[in-house]
């Protein structure tokens, strides 16, 4: 039987509610489906692989959350471990150990991480990495590149990615001039604008932020060049090199891109899957930078709710999982078979398309040209992809709303998963081509 719509009328009446309450009915552009048009599906639980909308239809889930759920929806372990910290009360505001237990986690995992402060969300991450930067070096400048998004942090919502750049808002309003103006906008992989900039504007430039591996304009692959250049630029001009690995950190590798590419930056923020899917992100880095952050330093950052005892709990049982049951290799089998189909199908339905990935993360372009930089993603097929979304949705399959993210998959996804969500793809796109 022909693949069709689900009955969505459920999701649509929860929509048209939502839009009278929240703006646009979300409380995350990214959720809106801004690029592929219709409306978001409102969920109603998840569990392994699985998502199940309000209208009872279930979908092989390829966001995961936008990149948290690498052990699957509602793991029993990580939902006892928020069980039993929730029985003993939800927040203190005071220290516990389980906020050490984490940080002991995160610094053995990721070896250039000295000290950890832990915050609520990768905003907050990269907000306070940003402060501390230009704290400790005393310099306004800060270098970071088109396509990639660092949360809705005023300083770094210049040519941004993810939603910004889906929803056609790279240079938000409100952002003023006067913010912007300290913001120094590269091309991605551009070692040769990396230079260039700090030739000129070295001795004002606090920090360069990047993605290492860039999930928020689809997948995109640093060269080893472009990441030896900003590694050789900021230590000769005494900048702050700082990953952000919020979406990378324990997803590509249990320590993350600059486990992969043997590059240590001077600061690393980490979210999504650090928190369990719970609302925690974290900042860290060489100990002499961070023992600068108040109350050991002068620079300040404090948060209500940072280090919250279920959030801990979840964050702190997931990183223990990865660490004693190593997923990645499974990933890593199950995404180069998913990669492969899904180009293949393209390839024999003749549609223009690369695919790019590293690990459990990846992006099919509709593209002709492998995409490297934000100017050659923004040259992708938007309809195309639209096309795709709606036609995978048919065959149960939710894949992220937008060309310019990541898909992710977890280690409850299966060898027939991956079949299906091929077999399904190759029958969208070979209708695509006939259209
Ligand atoms: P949050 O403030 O959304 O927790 O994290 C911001 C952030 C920082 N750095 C990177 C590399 C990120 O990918 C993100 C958030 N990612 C998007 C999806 N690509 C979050 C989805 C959303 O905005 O709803």
């Amino acid at each position: 039987m022909e693949p069709r719509l689900p009955n969505l009328a459920k999701s649509c009446a929860a929509f048209e509610r939502a839009t009278q309450l929240i703006p646009g009915g979300v409380n995350s552009p990214a959720r809106a489906f801004g690029a592929v048009g219709g409306h978001p599906l409102f969920i109603e639980r998840a569990r392994g692989q699985y998502l199940f909308d309000i209208d009872g239809n279930r979908y092989l889930d390829y966001i995961g959350s936008w990149g948290p759920m690498i052990l699957g929806h509602a793991d029993p372990r990580v939902i006892e471990a928020i069980q039993r910290a929730a029985e003993k009360g939800t927040s203190y505001g005071a220290p516990t150990e389980n906020e050490s237990r984490l940080a002991e986690l995160i610094l053995r995992a990721v070896p250039s991480i000295e000290r950890v402060r832990l915050v609520n969300s990768g905003t907050e991450a990269t907000m306070s990495a940003i402060r501390v930067a230009r704290g400790v070096t005393g310099r306004s400048g800060i270098v970071k590149f088109s396509g990639c998004y660092h949360g809705h942090v005023d300083s770094l919502l210049v040519a941004a990615g993810s939603a910004a750049a889906t929803l056609g808002v790279p240079d938000s309003p409100g952002v003023t001039p006067g913010v912007s103006s300290d913001t120094i906008v590269l091309n991605y992989n551009d070692a040769d604008a990396v230079a260039q900039a700090f030739d000129s504007h070295g001795e004002k430039i606090a920090a360069v932020i990047l993605e290492p591996i860039v999930g928020n304009m689809g997948t995109v692959i640093p060269t080893k060049t472009f990441l030896e250049t900003l590694r050789r630029e900021t230590s000769k001009h005494g900048s702050v090199l700082i990953f952000d690995e919020v979406m990378t950190g324990f997803r590509v590798a249990y320590g993350g891109a600059q486990s992969l590419f043997g590059i240590e930056p001077d600061m690393t923020t980490l979210g999504k899957i650090v928190g369990g899917g719970l609302p925690l992100a974290a900042y860290g880095g060489k100990a002499e930078i961070m023992d600068q952050v108040m109350p050991a330093g002068k620079i300040y950052q404090a948060g209500t709710l940072a280090g919250n005892p279920l959030a801990t709990a979840a964050g702190a049982k997931t990183l223990e999982i990865l660490r004693d049951e190593p997923p990645y290799q499974q990933l890593e089998n199950l995404g180069a078979q998913l990669a492969a189909g899904l180009e293949s199908a393209a390839k024999r339905a003749g549609i223009p398309a690369q695919m790019q990935r590293v690990g459990s993360m990846m992006t099919l372009f509709f593209s002709e040209a492998e995409v490297t930089d934000w100017p050659s993603a923004d040259r992708c097929n938007r309809k195309r992809f639209s096309d795709y979304f709606w036609g995978l949705i048919e065959n149960g399959v939710y894949m992220p709303c937008s060309q310019f993210e990541a898909l992710f998959f977890s280690n409850c996804h299966t060898h027939e998963d991956i079949e299906l969500t091929i077999a399904a793809a190759e029958r969208v796109l070979a209708k695509m081509a006939n259209n």
